[in-house]
């Protein structure tokens, strides 16, 4: 087929003038059934030129429209919905504004490792070309490049079919990755005969191929681990990723080796595992001998595996991981094992045979005891009843029910009210932890929360410190328009790390990081027909999140946190640049 077999309606229409005859298809149809066709059944966007139609459309041949207040939640959504089904998450975005609302997503999946297909329309080539000030003009394709894993646009209907392919493939293929897809306006009214263009739509087949390691390198990597006496693994979100959840369970014990989750990674085994040494990290970082990774990158939130944190002795390291580049990106890999994590961690198992023996007793029960003792230790912290509520307590009261209903999904970002989260929390399923991933990036909670619901059909917890929750706080409305069961929880603490700073010139500007005082954040969710709760003690709040939980309906509940609780960047703080020549 050639370029002309796809035209505009203006040349298609009849020599009458009457409208085109039945049998053709255009570039709206196209779109939406080479999307069908590929089993993605719902887009995350936000509407308007040149793609409100397309929405419409989309929505009217079954596929489910959310329609979102801001693209960045949109994308947000659909980063996360890739992460949890292995399928690209489709964002659909109008041009230059929009689309550059979306790419903050789309570079945030692609840092993450998860599929994703910004989709977005774009303005006239001729003129954007010539930059001749189109409406929205935006050269978008050479911007997206650089921030995604591969960038495509379509210019012809006839090519629809194999655009949307090579994006899919190109999503979830290898290490997974956003995708930017340029749609340019003139394309959606393209027609061509309807039976064409059915045959140039492709169903991407085995879009995510098995990568079966190489036998030596399993044989390397179990040498390493017999020649252990303190191993340990690490777990990062790429293990929860590959939904290899029974075999790494059965390697993890097999192996009897001590593991580490990164966060999103936390309930692949339960926390409460005999294994887990999540409570005694310290101790396995700077204690370990050999170290064997498992979908985790060593990047900074493993300090680059260099450091005090990882002790004086030398570590040998052993990894698994998709994409081959990983492989000594900070450090010397002894044992690298490339591959997709079901099929070797299957190796490795394999290759274990039924007589494994390296068994490490006294390194398992060291790593316990500190564990335990760090358990106990918090133990009284998690039961007070401070009012205002410090984050111990608060947490405290939503420990027992994430343990009473495991399946929930726990949406988490903040600076303190992540990271107390993180460690006082804990999970018992895979991935049912969000957070702000590699980035630590602020303004995922509404959007993950509506796709976690959506794509689970879940309830949704969002844990989110106030600061957190203001860059997508808008979104409570399209929580209540779809009638999702998320409730939010505001851990309103008055601001940024604390609310407590003042402005050291005593001008009448607040400090930086200090928000409105008491604000009451369920008084949004009232404006929408939600259920708001302004909760002071940790039995408000469980009362309220219990009543959620029978409910399902869109819930805020205002946790009111002391604006003392908290530190600045909450776990992280070392990582702020000091002036040597001003004091804070
Ligand atoms: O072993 P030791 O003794 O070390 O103890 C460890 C564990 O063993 C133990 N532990 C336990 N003890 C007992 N029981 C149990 N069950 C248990 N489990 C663990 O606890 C400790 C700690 O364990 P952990 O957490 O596993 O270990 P650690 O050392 O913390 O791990 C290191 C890391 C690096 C892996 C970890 O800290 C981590 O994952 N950190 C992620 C941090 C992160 O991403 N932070 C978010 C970014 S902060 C900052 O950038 C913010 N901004 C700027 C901004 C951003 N980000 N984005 C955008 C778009 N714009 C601006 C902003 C604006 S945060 C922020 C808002 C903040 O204000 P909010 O109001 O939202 O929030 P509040 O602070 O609440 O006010
Ligand atoms: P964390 O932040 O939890 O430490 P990272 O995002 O740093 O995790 O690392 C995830 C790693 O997992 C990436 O290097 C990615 O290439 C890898 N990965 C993702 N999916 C798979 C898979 N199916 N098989 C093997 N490796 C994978
Ligand atoms: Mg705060």
């Amino acid at each position: 087929m050639t370029p002309a077999d796809a035209t505009s309606p203006a040349e298609n229409a009849n020599i009458d003038g009457t409208s085109a005859p039945q049998d053709l298809t255009d570039g709206f149809h196209l779109i939406i059934d080479a999307l069908k066709l590929n089993g993605l059944n719902t887009i995350y966007g936000v509407p308007g030129i040149p793609i409100t139609d397309f929405g419409r459309m989309a929505q009217a041949e079954g596929i489910r429209v959310f329609s979102f207040r801001h693209e960045q939640n949109a994308g947000n959504a659909a980063a996360i919905a890739g992460y949890l089904t292995k399928k690209p998450g489709i964002c659909l975005t109008v041009s230059a504004p929009g689309f550059l609302n979306g790419l903050t997503a789309l570079a945030h999946a692609t840092t993450n490792c998860w599929p994703m297909i910004l989709l977005s329309g774009s303005s006239e080539r001729e003129i954007v070309d010539l930059q001749q000030g189109d409406y929205e003009e935006m050269d978008q394709l050479a911007i997206a490049k650089p921030l995604c894993k591969a960038a495509y646009r379509i210019l012809h209907a006839q090519d629809i079919g194999i655009g949307v392919a090579r994006a899919i493939r190109a999503a979830v293929s290898g290490r997974p990755g956003g995708v930017y897809l340029d749609l340019p306006a003139k394309l959606f009214g393209q027609v061509m005969d309807a039976a064409a263009g059915a045959k140039s739509l492709v169903k991407v087949i085995d879009p995510a191929p098995k990568q079966l390691p190489a036998p030596d390198a399993v044989e390397r990597a179990l040498e390493v681990l017999k020649g252990a006496k303190r191993p340990l693994i690490i777990l990062g979100k790429g293990a929860a990723y590959a939904q290899a959840d029974d075999t790494l369970r059965e390697f993890v014990e097999k192996s009897g080796i001590p593991y580490l989750a990164m966060s999103m990674a936390k309930g692949l085994l339960p926390d409460d595992h005999p294994l887990s040494a999540g409570a005694a990290r310290s101790l396995a970082l700077k204690d370990c001998d050999v170290v064997m990774l498992i979908g985790a990158r060593l990047n900074w939130l493993l300090s680059h595996g260099k450091g005090k944190q990882w002790g004086t002795e030398p570590k040998k390291i052993v990894q698994i991981d998709i994409e081959p580049k990983e492989m000594d990106s900070n450090l010397e890999i002894a044992a690298p094992i490339v591959g997709d994590i079901g099929s070797c961690v299957a190796a490795l198992l394999d290759a274990m045979g039924s007589d494994w023996r390296a068994t490490y007793p006294e390194w398992t029960a060291t790593v316990r005891e500190k564990a335990e003792s760090n358990i106990a230790k918090m133990a009284p912290r998690l039961m007070n009843n401070n009012v205002p509520m410090d984050y111990h307590g608060a947490l405290g009261a939503l420990k027992p029910i994430i343990k009473a209903h495991p399946d929930t999904i726990l949406v988490n970002e903040g600076a303190n009210t992540l990271d107390f989260a993180r460690s006082i929390i804990d999970m018992y399923k895979p991935r049912k932890r969000l957070d702000v991933g590699t980035w630590g990036v602020m303004g995922i909670g509404m959007g993950t929360a509506i796709a976690a619901a959506v794509e689970t059909g879940q309830k949704v917890l969002a844990v989110e410190g106030d600061s957190a929750f203001g860059f997508s706080g808008m979104e409570v409305e399209t929580i209540c328009r779809y009638n999702l069961p998320v409730c939010v929880i505001v851990f309103n603490n008055n601001g940024i790390y604390r609310g407590t700073d003042v402005n050291p010139t005593g001008g009448p500007d607040v400090a930086p990081t200090v928000f409105v005082k008491d604000a009451r954040y369920d008084i949004m969710m009232q404006a929408f027909g939600g259920v708001g709760v302004n909760a002071t003690t940790p039995d408000e709040l469980s009362r309220a999140v219990n009543e959620f939980l029978a409910s399902g309906r869109p819930t805020l509940i205002n946790a009111v946190i002391d604006p003392q609780s908290g530190t600045e960047s909450g776990r992280i703080g070392n990582l702020n640049p000091q002036s040597v020549v001003s004091k804070k």
